[in-house]
């Protein structure tokens, strides 16, 4: 493993050789992902996706809110009957305009550069308006499953949702797990809840969020983490943790590759006290793309 200088003195660069684009999820072998399927106690399955819808959810002005047009109904007079079909047939169709990075989504690789470059080492100014992402696009981070679990902050700290701001630590992390009783396994996926989006249901037009500190990455490290996920807007707290932009993405996506999902739904998980799943996930296989929009689904 590359070993260079950074903050956590760590990352991941060469690690899978000096063509990988897919970072942690190269910790997702067959086995652990036929191990993952063996976990299942109820077989309830959970969506953990917000609706793609204009109003009510978590939207970046700069990201702009989806939009699903009408591109065929029955407003259009027989709109097959050129080709031979009934009068009355017709089909309803949308046309969907999306930010990449909308309401739930997962980062690829190339999201985020600092001035080393992307994940790897890929240049950061490879990315171009026409083609995109020419390594580490969402395509390469793909489809991928494993065992899920998720780590209830606000469950174990017995209140509704940490507070806007809150810089969640590796300790934080541990002493959850051991309330929880919850197994950390090898290429696991991290499901962190902090419970912001039930503060944002609940109105709030804070900025600031809860989220992953610097602090926790060791628990990625440590633990061999596959990928991270959480029900804020960044993984990361926010203001970010010494004031450094991104400082969490930039530990764990740019420096170790670890794939992030972000803005997931996780209230029902916890509120059944499913701390451990099936989880699978498919990114929309956009070539060059920075991200997707997801529907991870997760089986108790
Ligand atoms: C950034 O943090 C820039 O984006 P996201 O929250 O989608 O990772």
């Amino acid at each position: 493993m590359t070993d260079t200088t950074t903050s956590t003195g760590r990352d991941n660069w060469g690690r899978w050789g000096a063509d990988d684009e897919r970072g942690t999820l190269n910790l997702l072998t067959d086995e652990r992902v036929l191990a993952a399927t063996q976990v299942c106690k109820t077989g309830k399955v959970y969506s953990l996706s917000l609706p793609i819808q204009q109003h009510g959810v978590p939207i970046f002005d700069y990201r702009g809110a989806p939009r699903r047009y009408t591109l065929t109904s029955a407003s259009d007079q027989d709109p097959y009957a050129d080709m031979g079909g009934a009068p009355g047939l017709g089909a309803n169709e949308d046309v969907l305009v999306l930010a990449s990075h909308s309401i739930t989504h997962m980062d690829a690789l190339s999201h985020v550069y600092t001035e080393d470059g992307i994940y790897n080492g890929f240049a950061r100014d490879e990315f171009s308006s026409l083609g995109g992402a020419p390594h580490c696009d969402i395509r390469a981070t793909g489809t991928f499953a494993g065992r899920g679990i998720l780590l209830d902050l606000p469950g174990h700290q017995g209140v509704d949702w940490l507070e806007p701001g809150h810089t969640i630590t590796r300790a934080e992390l541990e002493a959850c797990v051991e309330a929880q009783g919850t197994e950390v396994r090898a290429g696991d996926i991290l499901l962190v809840r902090t419970g912001w989006l039930d503060l944002f249901a609940a109105g709030t037009e804070e900025f600031a969020q809860p989220g992953l500190g610097v602090d926790a990455v060791s628990f990625v490290d440590d633990h061999e983490i596959a990928a991270v996920g959480a029900d804020n807007a960044a993984i990361e707290c926010i203001p970010f943790d010494d004031n450094v932009f991104l400082a969490v993405h930039i530990e764990l996506l740019v420096k170790r590759g670890v794939t992030l999902m972000e803005h997931l739904k996780l209230s029902e998980l916890a509120a059944d006290g499913c701390h451990e799943f099936l989880f699978s996930v498919g990114a929309l296989p956009v070539t060059g793309a920075a991200g997707s929009p997801i529907n991870p689904v997760a089986i108790g």
